[in-house]
């Protein structure tokens, strides 16, 4: 490689200082490489980081030629778009997904051999784009990806989050999180558009509708394309970054006040610096509040300048435009849609608010109390004195357009027996009485309306009020949906009751989906193969029910033996990355057991944590000729806590404890191995999902609203145990319940349980035993992890809300059933390449095509190859 120089120069000298076109026959893509290498990056030699960076320059051309292609005929045409607003895209690498997706494998491919290295070896020098958390924005970054491949006329809109989200690492078995700097390098798929900017506002006051903001910042955007694969059409996920609107008051400066000087940067800077800032502080909470009106307004104000290029008559705004909103994060649209066309656009109020709710339509994808934000109304009457204002109208204008029905309601109801009010509060006393008394009866039609109010008293709190964003949603916007059938029959029941009854025609169900291309073919490259060959065709790529023609290899021993040996080969894969991380061991002929997602209680890693010690405490009690009979087994967690959530933290400290322990226990040996992977991120998945041989998706029934990883694990003929929540109802639909390892109780029986509670005796001997040997100190400091087991195991001070203990036994069988199939290889096959087989289902194209076709009304538009 150190020839480059001379080699280089000499190419480009040929060109006589041309701009040269790589692919277009003036240059070879290896010469076109090291020109890279020499020019761009300035370096005389190279290396793999210095390869990478010049392959993806290189591959960045073609993808911005067919980018531009791709804009220009869509604005030629003007279709409708749809509008992706999201806080988070977890878009993961990009080097191998472009080239594998524009076609262009075997060029480059050829190109790095002849320099010496391979596509695979420079796209793990790619730094990930974590600009998500989990699932939610691992969604959206799919979403894109079918958009483009369905040539749906569709662009993400998020936020450049500087750091994006912490890196994970473990001191002494603890979660420490440190700034994830990826941007260090620069990012060569993205595109800066200095030229794209708007402003935003903050604070301020609003005299007479006018608002005059006291703060505001710039939004810059950056282009990243998104190549579909299998056509010519690239989308586009557009982000913002945050920039101060003065750099530097060199007023302060000059007066010796460096830092005051820099502040209005640094603030305008925070806004796009992390993804999710702690919000235990004041600031934490009004910084994320401050990031959603951010994108969202910097999204839409883009959306209608694009419009208004070619249309004058904002009525035509829902023929032409969708707007996704992915969960709450940014619901604020609803507000501020209205504020854009009525401050900025003169329309009168009615025409505004027909326009927004034609265009808008929302996600919800969890029924966690954390995660349905309220903000307080003081907090919105500061930051957004106007949305405030707006949403106080939409609030007062919903609640009256019930009044009549309510009040029919109220008389159709026998009126309540009264109680004199003496005897209605007898026990009230003191200071609580006094307030209680003093507090005006609610006029009973005002009572009624409370359950709809967008404005809402805060439960715990009555004299704060709140704005419910999901209910702002609801309201503004023609569909809701659900992400998994299960969880969008839930929402209607439970979080929406109300508003479902009011307008049932609004509410929708779109399971969720991932993307055959990277959660497939890319990441599973030998299965690929081998499907294709089955297959006779690569078409199940794009199409992915054609998978289904799997399903006669399931009982063909040679095509078995074929699927096991790539099985084999990928937990090699897998086993030397746990190796380079940890520096852990594991045994390739053991079964491997893979829990990877975000650590939350609901998604009980604690209880696989649980089982494991059971499995310790019964290969420890078990005599050498018994010992031989257990199955070996690997287990594989990854996933990162909240920075500010007590008890996930200290769920990875269980799982760290306990691998320690049991992996260096010389009477475990082979049998039994915990690995916790630090900073689990996509490039990790791309390795741990195809190396999987059973997964766990375990949450409490009712809590899951849907989870993708069980997708991608069925996609890579991953066995899954779990229970019946989320998309495993569905999953167990396709492949057959009888081929899951399910356990657990029904959603419908939970909070029924959750009631009994108190009363909890029911304790399997086996779950006492773990959580004895927990607490007399085995994994280390008792005192620690004596509230992990006072959660779940003493009713008198928790109540299992998870229902942990519950569903110990039942678990406890499903995992003997694990190991008992294990044993006979030929079925495990048979049912893992079912499993691939019946996995089509969950392509997000499918998905995606849905919300085209049942929500936004958005046709395909191909753009030409040429
Ligand atoms: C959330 C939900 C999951 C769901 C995804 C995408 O993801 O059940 O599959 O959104 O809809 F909880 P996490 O952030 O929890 O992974």
């Amino acid at each position: 490689v150190t020839a480059i120089l001379d080699v280089a120069k000499t190419a480009f000298a040929k060109q006589n200082g041309a701009k040269l076109q790589p692919g277009s026959g003036q240059v070879s893509l290896p010469e076109d490489i090291r020109g890279k290498i020499l020019y761009d990056l300035g370096s005389k030699s190279s290396s793999p980081e210095l390869a990478y960076r010049a392959a993806a320059l290189s591959v960045r051309e073609r993808l911005i030629d067919a980018f531009n292609k791709s804009q220009e005929y869509w604005s030629s045409k003007d279709p409708k778009f749809a509008y992706y607003l999201s806080a988070e895209f977890l878009m993961g690498r990009s080097l191998t997904n472009t080239v594998y997706n524009l076609g262009l494998q075997g060029e480059y491919g050829a190109a790095l051999q002849e320099l010496g290295y391979s596509l695979e070896d420079l796209a793990d020098k790619e730094q990930n784009a974590a600009l998500g958390n989990g699932g939610l924005g691992r969604l959206a970054a799919c979403f894109i990806d079918s958009m483009a491949t369905l040539d749906l006329p569709g662009w993400g809109y998020g936020i450049r989050y500087k750091y994006g989200m912490f890196k994970q690492a473990l001191k002494d078995g603890h979660q420490k999180e440190l700034p994830d700097i990826w941007l260090t390098n620069g990012n060569p798929w993205e595109i800066a558009r200095p030229e794209i900017t708007y402003k935003v506002g903050f604070y301020g006051k609003v005299d007479n509708f006018k608002w005059t903001p006291a703060e505001e910042v710039i939004a810059k955007a950056y282009d990243n394309p998104i190549p579909g694969y299998g056509t010519a059409t690239v989308g586009n996920l557009r982000l913002w970054e945050a920039l101060p609107v003065a750099e530097l008051d060199l007023d302060k400066f000059n007066e010796g006040k460096f830092a005051e000087a820099v502040e209005g940067k640094r603030k305008a800077e925070d806004i796009s610096a992390v993804l999710y800032p702690n919000d235990a502080t004041e600031y934490g909470k009004e910084l994320r509040l401050k990031q959603q009106v951010f994108f969202v307004s910097a999204s839409i104000q883009d959306v209608l300048a694009r419009f208004k290029t070619k249309h004058s008559d904002l009525s035509e705004l829902p023929a032409k435009a969708a707007f996704q909103m992915n969960d709450t994060h940014p619901t604020i649209a609803v507000a501020e849609l209205m504020r854009l066309l009525i401050d900025q656009e003169g329309l009168d109020w009615d025409k505004a608010w027909g326009i927004t709710t034609k265009c808008l339509a929302f996600t919800n994808h969890t029924v966690m109390p954390e995660a349905l934000e309220k903000w307080p109304v003081t907090v919105m009457s500061k930051l957004l004195p106007r949305h405030m204002e707006i949403i106080d109208k939409i609030d007062s204008i919903w609640k009256d357009s019930l009044k009549e029905k309510v009040l029919s309601q109220i008389k159709s109801k026998p009126a309540p027996k009264k109680a004199p009010k003496a005897a209605a509060k007898p026990a009230a006393k003191g200071a609580k009485a006094a307030k209680e008394a003093e507090e005006p009866e609610e006029d009973p039609v005002e009572e009624a309306l409370s359950k709809y109010g967008i404005i809402m008293r805060n439960p715990y709190n009555k004299a704060e009020k709140l704005v419910n964003m999901a209910y702002l949603a609801v309201v503004g916007s023609k569909a809701v949906n659900g992400v998994a059938a299960i969880h969008s029959e839930i929402i209607k029941e439970t979080i929406f009751k109300d508003f479902y009854e009011l307008s049932p025609d609004k509410f929708q169900n779109k399971t969720n989906g991932v993307t055959p291309r990277r959660w497939l073919a890319y990441c599973n490259p030998q299965l690929a193969s081998l499907i294709t060959e089955a297959l006779g065709s690569n078409e199940w790529i794009k199409h992915a029910d054609k998978l289904q023609g799997l399903k006669k290899f399931a009982d063909d021993k040679g095509f078995q033996a074929k699927w096991r040996d790539i099985k084999l080969n990928n937990k090699h894969r897998l086993a030397a990355k746990i190796k380079d991380v940890t520096g852990i061991d594991v045994p390739t002929h053991a079964l491997y057991d893979i829990q990877i997602k975000r650590i939350h209680e609901y998604k009980r890693q604690h209880l696989n944590a649980f089982s494991i010690i059971h499995r310790y405490l019964q290969i420890k009690a078990a005599s050498k000729e018994e010992r031989a009979k257990f199955v070996p087994r690997v287990v594989v967690f990854g996933g990162k806590a909240a920075s500010a959530y007590y008890m996930a933290k200290k769920m990875i400290r269980l799982i760290t404890a306990i691998g320690s322990v049991v992996n260096n226990d010389p009477d475990v040996g082979d049998l039994l191995k915990v690995v916790f992977l630090p900073d689990y991120n996509v490039s990790l998945a791309e390795v741990i999902i195809p190396a999987a041989e059973v997964s766990q998706h375990i949450s409490t029934a009712g809590t899951e609203a849907s989870g993708t990883s069980n997708m991608k694990f069925q996609m890579n003929g991953c066995l899954i145990i779990g229970t019946m929540d989320g998309a495993n109802v569905e999953i167990a639909d396709a492949v057959g319940k009888e081929n899951l390892f399910v356990f657990g109780v029904d959603a419908k029986d939970v909070t029924r349980l959750r009631e009994e509670r108190k009363n909890f005796k029911d304790y399997d001997p086996r779950w006492t035993k773990v959580m004895d040997t927990l607490l007399s100190g085995k994994f280390g400091d008792k005192a620690y992890f004596q509230d992990v087991v006072d959660n779940v195991n003493d009713m008198t001070k928790s109540n299992d809300w998870f229902l942990l203990a519950n569903d110990f036994a039942t678990y406890m069988t499903a995992q003997d059933e694990i190991d008992a199939l294990y044993k006979d290889q030929d079925e495990w096959t048979r049912r893992s390449i079912l499993y691939t087989a019946s996995s089509g289902f969950f392509s997000s194209d499918r998905c995606i095509a849905q919300y085209a076709n049942e929500i936004w009304d958005v046709k395909p538009v191909p753009v030409p190859a040429s």
